[in-house]
């Protein structure tokens, strides 16, 4: 394949308005796997506000058969990926109808971009620049257009065509063959095209909406997996009655449809009224699901419905301000799960696990050669900036213009956007201003220019606290300094707008009132809104030292830095009313006793690297009576081993690895009567259902199973692992199956080899199911180098392919992305195994390759042997010279 020369950078800068609009499109499809015809009629016209032009469509891997203007042969050139057409003869002013016919293979495209086939089902995956391998077009988000569509096909092996809006017209033709017509009333990019055709089968649900107006929700999947479609039919209709609730927005079509398959790239994708998603996030029952994945697939169907106002309704400019509606969904979807949380203690478990995802894999993004702002400026493959610094971050910057308006200002907000701007494709800009319009008086109003700089600027900033107590005034000053480290690209920065949550104990755990130096009491919660570069505050009438609470609710994604005593932290955990901050005292201990012995160079075999103040107090946390299982699960889990090596400048990996197993069998023993009292306590949680509540309770008793099977290594025990392999046999419900396997397999005891086999057999035709088979195999801790030749045997299994993404993430991505201590090997073995996938993969699918490549991000942080080695790997990839846009810029950004 010829690739190369086509790798140039696209800069935000640069961007101008299309040379042409195009108002209606009907598309006509004739479904073949080996090769479908697609006629393409659009009517278009000059954009007057746009010099006179060529007529410049993208297309990609498209066989041109006939190109029309106004129905008549017309000229027209092929220049690398476009079509272009110099006359237009006689349209100068007026609209024209142009009308394209191609074809394209289906069967062959394992990119799974474009049209494509999955299971004898045809599919299509258009976000971003998909569309382009379906026909000519002006394949970009400012482009808004009608669609109509009309789908052929054989009626028996495609008895199902569905495509976007409402069904108009369908019957029989010739040959065994039939159609339907969709019309889609709403104006949308081409990004959010969709059809599904094959054999499919669905749950409906009619709902009426509050306005009175009924809907027919749908869930399609394959026949025999109607019985996993319950819970995302139930999370559909939970987000629809959420988001008018919540913001006033309502369902604006009268069917919306969900369809799964099992070959998708990502998670899902808001194609209008045709949600098109990975089985992954569809399919559960208590047989197959374990609770995170029920959990999931709420939070990704609301996520792709309330992309239907924002990202849909009001839609991105051009990819630069991909943010725009990937940051606001995510802090919908966020919101979503927390308000569906009756119990606040609820509610904290899942901003801890929203915080976790930032901390272990946006933070070391930020710091890594791929770093790049929300709104980025330049880019070679968009593919590559579905990142979660788009994602994740951008929802956090969200986060805090509402934290800066409050709930109700942020709502008011929301209906401005909508307001003056439904139909249209806009900007950062655009959403920031309507959230600061609506709220005049507000911090954000005030500080808008300067709060944008979050758009702007990539990078974590540090804040650096410093507590000062003068027993003289009875007063308390707490200096913030904030910086932030140069990125590729950018290399100073300016101050952000920081609101810090914050407030003060006393040393027996109380809460203190927060009394400024002019006398007035700050109501609590109190959040102070950082502008400059340093900042001191002073609380007054205080009679000793207060132990200081800050950045509480984790009020913004910057690192905190304060040297907290051990004793601090110890109260903080022990009393904080601020669950967060609760959480992170703990985890601030662990991390200190861990970094201290990682950092240094003494021998760490047989270590013990845990206090005994932490183990207590891990022990109060729990056997605590007050305190959800949820919470204590998230307590008691160490930090990662990739969030331990970002606090490290320079990281070995295996020093990291030994240190956290060390710490991980010192809580298994010393707290073993716990553990035990945990599973009898916890074990039994009745009829399996998913709420937050008893997924809580099968979290820690699968934690304390594992711990005791750990425990067991040591001690030679085999009660505990004889009760694993029982509950493994006769769960239930798949959390506690997996987790009981799951305890076998790290422990690394001998039953798990009994274990697997069983489990295999009992799920051989669960797709979903096999895929944490294999994962949890490739994801196992290391002894002696062990998972490598295992992760190669996988590869070798009957049900291993990796052309499949979900099966290529759950073998090489859990060893390569999610395994350190088995990955990063003394022999280097581990990056050339890397090196082989991703050369493998791009060969079939560009943009999973281009993920795997950004396993080795962060290389120059590793200790030797390990940095040479990986930037041998690294060098090696980029050696290819027919690589795809997608890997090369990972890998040369890496290198640069
Ligand atoms: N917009 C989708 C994410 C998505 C992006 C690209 C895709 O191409 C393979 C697929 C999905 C979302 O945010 O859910
Ligand atoms: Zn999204």
């Amino acid at each position: 394949m010829y690739r190369e020369g086509q790798a140039t950078a696209i800069h935000r800068a640069d961007y101008t308005a299309p040379a042409f609009w195009i108002d209606t499109v009907e598309l006509c499809f004739d479904l073949d796997p080996a090769k479908t015809r697609v006629l393409n009629k659009m009517r278009m016209r000059r954009n007057p506000d746009v010099p006179a032009q060529a007529l410049r469509l993208d297309g990609e891997e498209l066989n041109l058969a006939r190109v029309l203007v106004n129905g008549q042969g017309a000229s027209f050139k092929i220049e690398g990926n476009q079509l272009v057409l110099e006359s237009l003869p006689g349209v100068e002013d007026g609209a024209f109808d142009l009308e394209i016919f191609t074809t394209c293979a289906p069967a062959k495209n394992t990119k799974l971009m474009g049209l494509f086939v999955s299971n004898d089902t045809f599919f299509t995956q258009c976000e971003a620049e998909g569309f382009r391998r379906i026909t000519y077009f002006l394949d970009r988000p400012d482009v808004m257009a009608t669609y109509t569509v009309t789908l052929r096909a054989d009626k028996a092996k495609y008895p199902v065509l569905l495509s976007n809006g409402n069904l108009v017209d369908h019957g029989p033709l010739d040959d065994g063959r039939h159609f339907a017509k969709w019309e889609d009333p709403f104006r949308k990019p081409s990004y959010l095209f969709a059809l599904v055709a094959g054999q499919l089968v669905s749950r409906e649900q009619r709902i009426s909406a509050r306005n009175g107006k009924d809907h027919l929700l749908q869930v399609f999947v394959r026949p025999g997996d109607l019985d996993k479609t319950e819970h995302a039919m139930h999370s559909l209709m939970a987000s629809i009655a959420w988001d008018e609730a919540r913001f006033g927005l309502p369902l604006d079509l009268e069917r919306f449809m969900i369809v799964a398959t099992s070959d998708f790239n990502m998670g899902a994708m808001e194609n209008k009224g045709l949600n098109i998603f990975n089985t992954k996030y569809v399919l559960a029952n208590q047989a197959t699901a374990t609770d995170t994945d029920y959990a999931n697939i709420e939070s990704v169907v609301g996520h792709e419905y309330f992309h239907n106002w924002s990202g849909n309704r009001v839609t991105c400019r051009d990819w630069f301000q991909l943010s725009l509606k990937e940051g606001l969904t995510v802090f919908r979807d966020q919101e979503f799960s927390l308000d569906l949380c009756r119990d606040p203690s609820a509610k904290a478990v899942k901003r801890i696990e929203d915080v976790r995802v930032l901390r272990t894999a946006q933070f070391p993004e930020d710091a890594g050669p791929m770093a790049h702002p929300v709104r980025p400026d330049s880019y070679i493959e968009i593919n590559n900036f579905y990142t979660v610094t788009i994602y994740e971050k951008g929802a956090e910057v969200v986060r805090m213009m509402q934290t800066l308006v409050g709930r109700d200002g942020f709502a008011k907000g929301m209906t401005l956007y909508f307001e003056r701007f439904d139909g249209q494709a806009v900007t950062c800009d655009d959403f920031a201003q309507a959230i600061a319009d609506a709220n005049p008086q507000s911090e954000l109003a005030r500080l808008l220019p300067q709060f944008k700089r979050w758009y702007s600027q990539a990078g974590t900033p540090r804040v650096q606290a410093v507590g000062h107590y003068d027993a003289a005034s009875r007063s308390y000053s707490l200096t913030l300094s904030q910086t932030c480290a140069p990125t590729p690209g950018q290399a100073t920065k300016e101050p952000f707008v920081i609101p810090i949550g914050l407030g003060l104990l006393a040393q027996d755990g109380s809460a203190l009132p927060l009394q400024s130096a002019d006398g007035s009491t700050l109501s609590a919660p109190y959040t102070f809104v950082m502008t400059e570069a340093t900042q001191t505050l002073t609380f007054v009438n205080l009679d000793a030292e207060p132990v200081p609470s800050i950045l509480r609710g984790f009020s913004a994604p910057v690192v905190l830095v304060y040297d907290y005593t051990d004793a601090q932290l110890l109260t903080l955990l022990a009393f904080d009313t601020d669950a967060f901050n609760r959480w992170e005292a703990g985890q601030r201990l662990a991390v200190r006793s861990a970094i201290t012995l990682i950092a240094g160079d003494a021998d760490i075999s047989g270590v013990k690297p845990l206090n005994d103040a932490y183990i207590e107090a891990m022990r109060s946390v729990l056997r605590h009576p007050d305190l959800d299982a949820a919470f204590k699960e998230l307590v008691l889990t160490l930090p990662s081993e990739t969030y331990l090596a970002e606090q490290l400048n320079v990281v070995d990996p295996q020093r990291i690895h030994a240190v956290r197993e060390a710490m991980r069998s010192q809580l298994a023993q010393a707290l073993a009567n716990d553990w035990a009292w945990a599973y009898e306590t916890y074990g039994d949680t009745g009829a399996y259902r998913p709420d937050p509540l008893s997924s809580g309770r099968r979290a820690l008793t699968g934690m304390a199973l594992s711990q005791l099977c750990l425990a067991a290594q040591t001690s030679g025990d085999v009660v505990w692992p004889g009760k694993a392999y029982q509950r493994f046999k006769d769960a239930g419900n798949m959390t506690d199956r997996f987790n009981a396997l799951a305890a076998l397999v790290s422990s690394g005891h001998p039953l798990a080899a009994q274990a697997l086999p069983r489990f295999h057999a009992l799920f051989k035709d669960e797709a979903l199911v096999l895929d944490k088979w294999f994962a949890l195999q490739a994801g196992a801790t290391d002894r002696d180098g062990n998972i490598l030749p295992a992760v190669r045997q996988l590869m070798k299994h009957p049900d291993f392919s990796l052309r499949n993404p979900n099966r290529a993430r759950s073998v090489v991505f859990s060893y390569c992305s999610a395994n350190p201590g088995a990955f990063h090997r003394r022999d280097a073995a581990g990056y050339v195994f890397w090196s082989e996938r991703v050369i493998e993969l791009d060969g079939i699918n560009p943009q999973v390759a281009a993920r795997l490549a950004r396993a080795l991000d962060r290389w120059k942080n590793l200790a030797e042997p390990y940095r040479s080695a990986a930037r041998e790997a690294l060098v090696r990839v980029a050696a290819k010279t027919d690589l795809s846009n997608d890997v090369r810029e990972v890998v040369s950004r890496a290198l640069a």
